[in-house]
């Protein structure tokens, strides 16, 4: 196995200030677990957000599935939380459209994503002016904490079409801008290591128990996705909190598979 560098070796030269954040947060945490919690209402996801803090590096979140968000009640709490366990927030928005319409609905709207959320992901389906277009949102609202973008470039659903050639073109979008564009949502480590990138993969389909769902969802364990397809972060949801299963012993369980299998990697 080559060596690989360890996450504080990459934080100390990341040139994006979310990545480097997130890289040193997760070094020092020793975990690099991000939970998805896909809930309905405001008052599951703050609690789970309070039982899973101490073993994650990261919450992805989907606010459009709550049935009463506010900035008020859902982001306010849920920042403290995030800041109490040392954590930052993912919204999973995967933006699509034309540069000028993502940034809008990126900055305004019911949600006002760059607001509050350290990263957000997007599609390369419009090509590489969505990139312009969501960075241009965070210059304009003059938004003060980093900020940062992940592309879509594979998924972990069946019969999906992002592989291939339009996998790669991912990858060139992302080249855009290296400051903004923090790395992939992928099954497996892309991009390249040379010319200053250093890309963050973040891999969802991760089920410890599970092979998938009945609506497409298909899983890989942690040591697939970590040690075999050299992802950096593992997306767990369902595998975390589904009915049944207890969070906290999850946490713990995800977390710890997660980190044993960095070290591994890592050749530790
Ligand atoms: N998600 C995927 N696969 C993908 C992408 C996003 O599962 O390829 I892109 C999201 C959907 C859900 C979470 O919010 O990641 C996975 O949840 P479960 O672990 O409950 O399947």
């Amino acid at each position: 196995m080559t060596t690989f560098p360890t996450y504080e070796e990459r934080a100390a030269k990341h040139p994006s200030p979310v990545a480097s954040k997130l890289l040193r947060l997760m070094d020092e945490k020793k975990t690099n677990l991000c939970a998805s919690l896909d809930v309905l209402t405001t008052k599951e996801l703050l609690d789970l957000a309070e039982i899973l803090g101490p073993n994650i590096c990261l919450l992805k979140t989907h606010v459009d599935i709550l049935r009463d968000f506010s900035m008020e009640n859902t982001i306010i709490p849920l920042k403290k939380i995030a800041k109490k366990h040392n954590f930052m927030i993912f919204e999973d928005r995967k933006f699509a459209d034309i540069g000028n319409t993502v940034k809008l609905q990126y900055s305004s709207g019911v949600y006002q994503i760059v607001k509050w959320a350290d990263i957000t992901n997007a599609h390369g389906v419009t090509g590489p002016g969505i990139v312009a277009g969501l960075k241009q949102a965070v210059i304009e609202e003059k938004i003060e904490e980093p900020r940062g973008l992940l592309m879509l470039a594979e998924l972990s659903s069946k019969g999906s079409l992002a592989h291939g050639e339009y996998t790669k073109g991912c990858v060139e979008i992302a080249k855009t801008d290296k400051n903004f564009v923090i790395g992939f949502i992928a099954q497996h480590e892309m991009g390249g290591r040379s010319d200053g990138f250093d890309w963050l993969i973040m891999t969802p389909g991760v089920g410890l128990d599970d092979k998938g769902d009945s609506l497409g969802q298909q899983y890989r364990t942690v040591e697939e996705v970590i040690v075999e397809s050299g992802s950096d972060i593992i997306i767990v949801g369902r595998g975390l909190f589904a009915k049944g299963r207890d969070p906290k012993v999850e946490g713990l369980r995800y977390r710890k598979a997660g980190w044993d299998a960095y070290m591994k990697r890592v050749g530790k």
